[in-house]
C-alpha cells in the first residue's frame, strides 16, 4: 500500500506535561515515520482555520483559547495508511467514554477539552493542514 501522510499535534496540555516524547514513540513504534517536526508558538488565524469546521459550535472560543494557550508540537507522519493509524493510536475525541486503554487519550487524558493530540481525520484534511502548519 503506498504511504499517506497525516498532520500530527501534541496539543499544550501534552506538552506542558511533556508528552512529546511518549506520543513520538508510540508513532514510531507502530511503524510510522516522522517527515517533519516543529515545535510552534500558534497564532490564532492559524488556530481559527485548523478548526474551521467547528466555527459554530458552542466550544469553538474555548478550543480557540486553549490550542494557543502554549507551544504545541507540529509533525508530519508518514506511512500506509498514516490517517487511520494515528488516529488509533490517538484514540476516540473523548478520553474516558470514547477513547480505549493502550490509546494515548484513553491513557493518559480526562478531558475532552485537553485530550493531548491532534490527527487529521481524511486525507482532504492532512493536506490542507499539512498546508498550513508548514507551508
Ligand atoms: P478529534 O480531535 O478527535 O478529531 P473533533 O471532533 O475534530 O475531534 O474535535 C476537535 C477537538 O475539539 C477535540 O479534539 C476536542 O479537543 C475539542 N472538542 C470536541 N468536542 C468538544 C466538546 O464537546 N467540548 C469541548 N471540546 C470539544
Amino acid at each position: 500500500m503506498s504511504d499517506e501522510r497525516t498532520l500530527v499535534l501534541v496539543k499544550p496540555d501534552g506538552v506542558q506535561r511533556g508528552l512529546v516524547g511518549e506520543v513520538i514513540s508510540r508513532i514510531e513504534r507502530k511503524g510510522l515515520r516522522l517527515a517533519s517536526l516543529e515545535l510552534k508558538d500558534v497564532e490564532r488565524s492559524v488556530a481559527e482555520q485548523h478548526y474551521a469546521e467547528h466555527s459554530e459550535r458552542p466550544f469553538f472560543g474555548e478550543l480557540i483559547e486553549f490550542i494557543t494557550s502554549g507551544k504545541v508540537a507540529a509533525m508530519v507522519v508518514e506511512g500506509p495508511r498514516a490517517i487511520a493509524a494515528f488516529r488509533q493510536i490517538a484514540g476516540g475525541t473523548d478520553p474516558v467514554e470514547k477513547a480505549t486503554p493502550g490509546s494515548l487519550r484513553g491513557d493518559l487524558a480526562l478531558e475532552t477539552g485537553s485530550n493531548i493530540v491532534h490527527g487529521s481525520d481524511s486525507p482532504e484534511s492532512a493536506e490542507r493542514e499539512i498546508k498550513l502548519w508548514f507551508g
